[in-house]
């Protein structure tokens, strides 16, 4: 007599408890290392690039081309880096961020979080945060901040996942555990060089806050209403490479998409609707 064997979920049920009460989570382990290969190659190629254009017009000399990918973007392009902004998208929406949206163990939690289909977020960024560079200090916010208040009531979950080790010293995330309870709070425009939106000190609960130093192959999965921020890099070397992505629970609001208007749905992963191919999602972009 054939047994159908029932698949135990992916995560314990302490570790949906603590999802539920901190609107934190952090996975160990769940990111393949060829994955994490493929997008290092791949932000490799948008370094080479924005190398070859500093050469062209004369700015750099030393292209650094026997250089490692950690820091070879600092030590060749240091000061002018910043010029090619603080964040990356349109650059690396690519085969190697597709695959990464569909790690198999990254996908397995976010269905059971989410309790529907998995359906992708267009919102993904890619941050290379260099030492003592001010522009990719992100001050504390919810991501519901920028998709308004249309967002309040969807579950959009990120995934953070450093391409290298990160702690305190060269900015890491910390998140405030419990504040997903909150709704949208007010945010306004920092004063500082990255212009981020920034919620006030007073709504960060000191207590609460928890620093989040990860491996690679880790993910730290947040909710859209958890309010997080990165540390300054202090450390002097190693770039903070990392890449936020995102899901969404099926037939929520993926809130006010602010860069551009594209509230497009793709589908990771359903027993019922036909999950989104490679080739159309790349025409998305
Ligand atoms: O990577 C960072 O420095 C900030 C990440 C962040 O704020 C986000 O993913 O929403």
């Amino acid at each position: 007599m054939k047994t159908h064997q029932k698949q135990a979920p992916p995560l314990s049920p302490e570790q949906v408890a603590q999802w539920e009460n901190d609107g934190y989570l952090l996975l160990q382990g769940v990111i393949p290392e060829s994955l994490i290969s493929g997008v290092r190659d791949r932000f490799a190629h948008v370094v080479d690039g924005i190398i070859r254009t500093l050469k062209e017009n004369g700015t750099i000399e030393d292209e650094g081309l026997e250089l490692p990918f950690e820091t070879r973007l600092a030590h060749v392009a240091g000061a002018h880096a910043s010029r090619f902004g603080r964040s990356w998208r349109g650059e690396i929406a690519t085969s190697e961020i597709f695959e990464l949206h569909h790690a198999p163990l990254l996908v397995d939690a976010i269905g059971q979080l989410t309790g529907t289909d998995v359906i992708g977020h267009p919102v993904f960024n890619a941050r290379p945060k260099l030492p003592g560079q001010q522009l990719t200090v992100v001050p504390w916010h919810q991501d519901s901040g920028y998709f308004g208040t249309v967002s309040e009531n969807s579950l959009i979950p990120t995934a953070w996942i450093p391409l290298v080790p990160v702690d305190a010293s060269n900015g890491c995330l910390q998140v405030v555990a419990g504040s997903h309870r909150l709704g949208v709070v007010e945010h306004h425009t920092e004063e500082r060089e990255g212009r981020f939106l920034e919620v006030m000190d007073t709504l960060v609960e000191d207590s609460r806050v928890v620093t989040c130093p990860m491996a690679l192959g880790d993910a730290l999965l947040f909710h859209n209403l958890t309010l997080h921020r990165s540390l300054p890099h202090t450390t002097s070397g190693v770039i903070r490479w990392a890449i936020d992505i995102r899901y969404l629970r099926d037939e929520d609001h993926p809130g006010t998409i602010y860069w551009k208007d594209r509230n497009f749905k793709w589908v990771i992963r359903s027993q019922t609707q036909p999950v989104t191919p490679l080739a159309q999602w790349l025409e998305m972009w």
